[in-house]
């Protein structure tokens, strides 16, 4: 064997948990027809599958709406007595699974729990007339779930026990998000460490980035961050846990109203940011505001960029620069009436980071928010 042929043996080797992306991310919502109506109207996705008592399926209703690479599915309970009542009882709504895209699911499956993951379900092997879908399942922080989805000659709409969804009297176009970034997960007082002992020991993650203290707590909303991402970077998962600090964390009062660990904000890429905020924008999606004085220095502080002040301004994108490039993003306020899971959206440009130099505007406007609450 050649020295070449080795090496790839081995850094595939390396990697006992290849992940491809993100398949999709599952909501246990309240009603999941009107949250599906949400995501389709206000965020431009496209409504793609159904599976509810017309499909044989008789405790729960799913929709799945799809933009480009990001695929949503909004989960409900049609009985009182099932685990997505009980997750919604305890949460509100929030994310249950980020169903990860697999070449062998029954190998995710036993690489995981092999290492201490714990088991949320067993590889099961779904089938109809267009194919098989092999998933299986382990438990992460909180109620979350990771689905491991191995979908290799699949030819219908979305997977099997679904049936195509659509409206034709009802259109609305896209607003160019592209594919989930990243997902953050917020988790109780200590918890960051052994979270990110488990993504690195259990899945093979790696740790690219810490935010301690010093980057975040001392004068503003208190919580330390630690990114990590697998082998192709192609799945990052950043951890914040809260930190003692002047005023109350905002991981906090995500834990106090999630009733837990879960979730935070799901971060979407967009190819262009203003078209994609201003569109947001019109369709009622609410976004945090910095002071326009974060615009005076800006371009001090990032240098070149292609786009305008004046639109991101307007729209209080923020920008931030590392050794690789530029990201803009911005976030919106929390999505349901609980504070926990809001959206960011993100245009990269180069950068490969998180934003470390908006912290300071973005927490403060966090801060804004949590004291309109009564939660500072
Ligand atoms: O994902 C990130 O790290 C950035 C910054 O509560 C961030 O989006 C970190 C913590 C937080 C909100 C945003
Ligand atoms: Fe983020």
């Amino acid at each position: 064997m050649s020295t070449i042929a080795v090496n790839k043996k081995q850094a595939a080797q390396q990697d006992f948990l290849p992940l491809h992306g993100t398949d999709y991310v599952e909501f246990y919502v309240g009603n999941a027809k009107q949250a599906a109506h949400f995501y389709i109207t206000a965020f431009g996705f496209q409504p793609l599958a159904y599976a509810g008592p017309e499909t044989g399926s008789k405790d729960r209703v799913s929709y799945v709406v799809r933009q480009n690479k990001l695929t949503f599915m909004l989960t409900t309970a049609l009985r009182s007595d099932n685990a997505i009542a009980d997750h919604v009882y305890k949460h509100g709504d929030g994310v249950k699974a980020l169903a990860l895209k697999v070449d062998d699911a029954a190998s995710a499956l036993h690489e995981t729990t092999s290492r201490g993951a714990k088991l949320y379900q067993e590889t099961t092997t779904l089938s109809d007339e267009q194919g098989k879908v092999v998933i299986s399942g382990i438990h992460t922080y909180g109620d979350t779930v990771h689905l491991f989805i191995e979908r290799k000659d699949y030819h219908g709409v979305f997977m099997p026990g679904f049936r195509a969804w659509n409206n034709p009297h009802f259109k609305v176009p896209d607003t160019g998000l592209q594919y989930v970034d990243h997902c953050v997960g917020n988790v109780g007082w200590n918890q960051m460490n052994p979270w990110v002992s488990f993504y690195e020991n259990v899945m093979g993650f790696r740790n690219i980035l810490t935010f301690d203290d010093n980057d975040i707590s001392t004068e503003y909303s208190a919580l330390m961050s630690k990114v990590m991402s697998n082998g192709n970077g192609y799945v990052k998962f950043p951890i914040n846990e809260p930190a003692e600090g002047k005023k109350k964390s905002q991981v906090e009062e995500y834990l106090d109203y999630y009733n837990g660990e879960g979730v935070q904000h799901v971060a979407l890429a967009t190819n262009n940011i203003v078209e994609t905020v201003m569109d947001l924008r019109s369709r009622g999606i609410e976004f945090l505001q910095v002071p326009t004085t974060y615009y005076d220095d800006l371009l001090d502080r990032v240098g070149h960029i292609d786009e305008d002040l004046a639109p991101l301004k307007e729209l209080g994108i923020l920008v931030d620069r590392d050794d690789e490039g530029y990201l803009l993003q911005i976030f919106t306020k929390p999505v349901e009436d609980r504070p926990t899971l809001f959206f960011e959206i993100i245009q990269r440009k180069g950068a490969q980071s998180f934003g470390k130099g908006n912290f300071k505007a973005l927490f403060e406007a966090i801060e804004r928010e949590q004291e309109a609450r009564g939660n500072l």
